[in-house]
């Protein structure tokens, strides 16, 4: 037994999911549910200190509030006290500190070894969401504090992926409005929000919080009108400011592909305008981005079908080339492939061989071209619409 699974083993015993009693649960095979809307996943990042674990905990009461408790997965494996009540809590599954001391790790590796951990359960999480998909409205994720453990790490795309792939998923970037005030710091953090974009391909909304501390009329301006940030970062004297500016009409594309609400985590402002950008962006996934996955998967499945039988024609070319020799006219050759049975069964099954193996090869250039294309493709379309803010 390797150390990942001893690890995982004793997660099992003491992972159990603290599935709160006060939601009904209704099988999900029900017939009468079959069309009934699911769940929409939320997973909330931003930086360490945006306020994500504030926003999840009075985004929970408000909804609770107006009747729609939601579900409530903790993915920060840190956290001293989650002041929510949580359904699934990765503290329960991997203890952080155990982690730390049996790796020999600091806070970060460990966090980041914790995630790993817990994604190799995650099909445990699948299970019970999947009972639950009709029972809740939303599902909501609160991620570690330093975003890039969740942004930037395998388990992080492979649980978006995996969430994305069952049921209606929105990321919802939680930005400090206090610290992007100046133009360069603002820039830095949007900067940071179109590389998430970009990389989960999903759709997305800003969470403009601390609206209680900081009137964000000035950075929503920014984000609608190119010229008010231009005139702010043209009183910027510095390096980081020219970039700034090039950036900022760059990024002019991105806005339009984004929702961004005003908020305030601690006083619930904007709640209700966050959930109406809940309900859009739900919509647009199932309209927009669900039909584009499955049309991508089915374009792959016939394209890997053609050039397999391209690779097929270009292996027997190869074995009447051997055949017959270099120089035999195109009827000879013709003539041998009528016959290339006559090459008898070794030169068969040798065929079949050399195609495995290419086959093989040729799956995992596959692999990367797709998703050059696959990101290629979202990325137009995510340029191309501009949804209003
Ligand atoms: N004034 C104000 N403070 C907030 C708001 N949201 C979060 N905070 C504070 O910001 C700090 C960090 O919040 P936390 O939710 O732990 O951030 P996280 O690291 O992103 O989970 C805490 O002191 C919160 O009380 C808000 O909307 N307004
Ligand atoms: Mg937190």
């Amino acid at each position: 037994m390797d150390m990942i699974d001893e690890l995982a083993g004793t997660i099992d015993e003491k992972c159990h999911v603290a599935d709160r009693p006060d939601i009904p649960l209704v099988p999900s095979d029900d017939s009468s549910r079959k069309n009934a809307p699911t769940s929409t996943c939320l997973i909330v990042l931003g930086m360490a200190g945006s306020g994500k674990t504030t926003f999840v905990e009075n985004l929970s009461k408000y909804l609770t509030a107006n009747g729609a408790a939601p579900y409530i997965v903790n993915l920060d494996p840190a956290v001293r006290q989650v002041p929510y009540p949580v359904n699934i809590d990765i503290r329960d599954t991997v203890k952080y500190k155990a982690v730390m001391k049996k790796f020999g790790l600091g806070p970060n590796g460990g966090i980041m070894t914790s995630l790993n951990l817990f994604t190799t359960k995650f099909s445990g999480v699948l299970d019970l969401l999947e009972k639950r998909k009709f029972e809740v409205k939303h599902m909501i994720f609160d991620t570690p504090g330093q975003i890039e453990v969740f942004t930037w790490s395998a388990s992080g795309s492979i649980i978006t992926e995996a969430l994305a792939d069952s049921f209606p998923t929105v990321i919802v970037y939680v930005m400090d409005v206090s610290t992007s005030t100046s133009p360069i710091t603002f820039m830095s953090n949007m900067l940071y929000a179109c590389s998430i974009l970009y990389k989960s391909k999903l759709p997305f909304i800003i969470a403009l919080n601390k609206i209680d501390m900081v009137d964000p009329t000035l950075v929503m301006k920014w984000i609608s009108d190119f010229e008010a940030f231009d005139v702010a970062v043209e009183k910027e004297e510095s390096y980081a400011a020219n970039l700034s500016r090039s950036l900022g009409l760059i990024l002019d594309e991105f806005y339009g592909a984004i929702r961004t609400v005003p908020v305030s985590a601690l006083t619930c402002q904007g709640f209700p305008k966050f959930v109406e950008a809940v309900e859009a962006a739900t919509l647009e996934f199932n309209t927009e981005y669900k039909p584009e996955m499955d049309k991508m998967k089915a374009d792959q499945r016939e394209s890997r079908k053609l050039k397999s039988e391209d690779r097929f024609e270009k292996l027997k070319r190869e074995v009447l080339e051997i055949s017959t020799g270099p120089s035999s006219s195109r009827d000879d050759k013709s003539r041998a492939m009528d016959t290339s049975v006559s090459i008898g069964p070794q030169g068969d099954s040798n065929a079949k061989h050399e195609q495995r193996n290419f086959d093989a090869e040729e799956s995992g250039m596959e692999e990367t071209s797709f998703q050059r294309f696959l990101e290629s493709a979202k990325k137009a379309k995510e340029i191309a619409k501009k949804p209003a803010a």
